[in-house]
């Protein structure tokens, strides 16, 4: 029995696949049997998402006006490959800067793009001195400001010299600039203009996907970017978020989640690693409040997690797991892409390739694409590797 409230320490994940409670999950086609029935399913679930997990908005509008502010000049990158373009945006009074790393063809042919939040700055994904650095408050430095000796520290997450060569671009900004990252009763970021949210009402990871969504409607106004063809990629938290941000905006043309877990892909019945309980006493701004009435109730929430990615469906999603983040619950990821499948099927879609999960370092690709890598918690350039292939088999750049 897991305890009902702190303190925290009395937690203690399971990671035993024989002391996983048995569970049925919720039929993710709801009856449907007809393609042409799946919308109005599809928006009974989406509805009921927002108002149990990630909380409902904020509207398109919500934020007011959006500016753009060219405010530092386009630089060469790549040896001569691709260039830099930086933009600040302001949305709901906030600046948020957005770098797009894209390839010199750009300048003639809109290219397809991976777009994700970083979670240390656009900085620490390219070493370049042209980089703006956040002015905000940062999650990762000791005195949570932005450091100029951080240049590219995270550049092993982000293949960009891959992604050029491809013939994509790649679109990221840090999402602390949006809203920062900790539990202060949404008093900042685009909280403080939005106001704090209802116990139905958008947390920081739906907001977060809002933002994502604000940009999008900027890039459709940027010549060199195909906003048809937008690949919305987080890690993590951010993983939740892009899965999020795909469910509620069918403007993003494929999704993936890289080791996104528990509130993310993961299965939450299976209560194996990360449960429920944990994750919203540990971060309770990230999903709405109406979401904790299932801690350690797993077994009563109308909707498991394979639900989530099935409102992506038709569009393609790729979920990538790493065998040594037990925490995330690999297995839990894996069987949320095998029960999502129906509706993929539905649709006239391939869906995922397997029932069975694939050995480690091997990628399944049909609509739904998947893999358990070898290693941690991370983005590695094995992940990118499948995602660009599979980027470039369904957005063909
Ligand atoms: C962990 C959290 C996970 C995951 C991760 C991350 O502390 O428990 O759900 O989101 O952080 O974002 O790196």
């Amino acid at each position: 029995v897991i305890a009902q409230d702190p303190p925290a320490k009395r937690f203690v994940a399971n990671y035993d696949e024989s002391k996983i409670p048995s569970y049925t999950l919720p039929d993710v086609l709801g009856g449907v049997s007809h393609a042409k029935d799946w919308p109005a399913k599809r928006a009974e679930w989406l509805d009921l998402l927002s108002r149990e997990m990630f909380g409902r908005g904020p509207a398109a509008e919500a934020g007011g006006n959006i500016t753009v502010a060219n405010t530092a000049p386009e630089v060469e990158i790549l040896g001569g490959k691709g260039f830099l373009r930086q933009t600040t945006l302001t949305i709901a009074e906030q600046p948020i800067e957005v770098a797009m790393f894209l390839p010199v063809k750009a300048k003639e042919t809109a290219v397809p793009v991976f777009m994700g939040y970083n979670f240390g700055g656009n900085h620490t994904v390219f070493d370049h001195p042209a980089i703006k650095l956040p002015s905000g408050w940062m999650r990762k430095t000791d005195d949570h400001k932005a450091k100029e000796s951080d240049r590219g520290a995270n550049a092993s997450r982000w293949a960009i010299e891959r992604i050029v060569d491809a013939g994509f671009g790649l679109v990221t900004l840090y999402y602390g600039d949006v809203d920062p990252d900790y539990d202060d009763g949404f008093q900042n970021g685009v909280h403080a203009v939005l106001g704090p949210p209802k116990v139905d009402e958008a947390g920081s990871i739906a907001t977060w996907a809002w933002a994502l969504s604000r940009v999008v409607d900027v890039l459709e106004t940027v010549d060199e970017v195909d906003a048809n063809r937008i690949a919305v990629i987080g890690h993590s938290r951010l993983g939740k978020t892009s899965l999020w941000a795909g469910a509620s905006d069918p403007r993003f043309a494929l999704v993936i989640s890289n080791n996104s877990g528990c509130g993310g892909a993961a299965l939450s019945r299976r209560q194996y690693g990360e449960t429920l309980w944990r994750i919203n006493t540990s971060f309770p701004h990230w999903f709405c409040s109406n979401f904790t009435k299932y801690n350690n109730k797993e077994d009563t929430m109308p909707f498991d997690n394979h639900v989530l990615l099935a409102l992506i469906a038709p569009r393609p999603l790729y979920v990538a797991s790493a065998v040594e983040d037990r925490w995330a619950d690999p297995k839990g990821e894996f069987l949320s892409c095998v029960h999502a499948d129906p509706v993929y099927k539905l649709l006239g879609k391939e869906g995922l390739p397997t029932t069975s999960m694939p050995t480690v370092g091997n990628s399944v690709q049909g609509t739904i694409g998947y893999h358990v890598r070898e290693g941690k918690h991370d983005v590695k350039d094995f992940d990118w590797q499948q995602y660009i292939q599979f980027a470039k088999r369904h957005l063909q750049p």
